[in-house]
């Protein structure tokens, strides 16, 4: 069965539990396996609502780790605290071991090959990158990647024009710099699924008023649906190929500003980097994702 690792922003939006949502009924039908998550955006609640929407979801044992420092991404989303108070109380950000450190025993104790999915911003899997030999692993960050990581899928950047701006990239001096960091260093393939893909790809619109998730997109202003980028990032990785998923794709190499937080790519067909282009009308993507929340 493959194996993932899931990183995500767990924000201001609700697209990261729409994605979230899909991974948990994966898991449940068989389907996949997800060693552990890594929040890198801090806020009140973080941990108790991602713990506490995994609890709902009857997924339990996933370990998560957070990046405690990323604290100043601002936001109060009333989801978080509404999942804290309902599924995870008691739960604090400090109970959720440090982020690198997670993905560090992760990939060191791995036997195969895992696949990372993120759909957030880039400061864990960048310091994972840049990680020294410790008491977890004598190996680099670099070293554990190379051998114990396939292949990353993310949600990120704007490729529908050159220098274009997307948030998970370009929200501030932090996600800048990670993100510059993780396009140089990364060892092994990455697929970028970006901006222009999610827009106008409305999904969670069918839920039953009795799913905490239509809580969660109800909090958020978007019970009739929300944009769909990180659902049809994990969806596309659960399917494991981008063809197949209904994606046509564009081979070369990555680039991010760390200044503007803007990204390039120089096409050339023996790159590392491929980003997405849809083949298929929006309705295509909604309707598979809706099918399976
Ligand atoms: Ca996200």
């Amino acid at each position: 069965m493959r194996k993932f690792i899931l990183g995500t922003d767990w924000w201001d939006d609700s697209d990261d539990a729409v994605a979230v949502r899909l991974l948990t009924r994966a898991v449940r039908n068989g389907k996949a396996q997800l060693l552990g998550i890594g929040i890198n955006a801090c806020m009140e609640h973080s941990v108790a609502a991602l713990r506490g929407f995994l609890n709902a979801d009857n997924v339990f044992d996933v370990p998560l780790g957070i990046d405690l420092a990323a604290n100043d991404f601002g936001g109060h989303p009333a989801y978080q605290k509404r999942l804290a108070e309902n599924f995870g109380k008691g739960i604090n950000n400090t109970d959720a071991e440090d982020g690198v450190r997670l993905y560090r025993r992760l990939l060191a104790s791995a036997d195969e090959k895992i696949e990372i999915i993120e759909i957030g911003f880039f400061q864990i899997v960048a310091n994972l990158l840049e990680s020294k030999a410790d008491d977890i692993s004598e190996k680099t960050g670099l070293q554990l990647v190379s051998e114990k990581v396939s292949k990353f899928w993310v949600m990120a950047g704007k490729w529908s024009e050159d220098g274009g701006l997307e948030n998970n990239f370009a929200r501030n001096d932090r996600s800048r710099i990670a993100a510059d960091t993780f396009c140089r260093l990364c060892p092994v393939p990455i697929t970028f699924l970006g901006f222009e893909i999610g827009c106008g790809v409305t999904t969670g619109g069918h839920l039953e008023h009795s799913d905490h998730l239509y809580d969660v997109l109800s909090d958020n202003g978007v019970s009739g649906g929300g944009y769909s980028w990180d659902p049809m990032l994990v969806l596309m990785a659960l399917t494991g190929d981008e063809e197949k998923a209904g994606y046509e794709t564009v081979t070369g190499t990555a680039s991010v500003d760390p200044k503007s937080g803007r990204n390039y790519f120089v096409r050339s067909d023996d790159g590392n980097h491929r980003f997405v282009i849809k083949k298929h009308e929006n309705c295509f993507y909604a309707e598979q994702i809706d099918r399976l929340l």
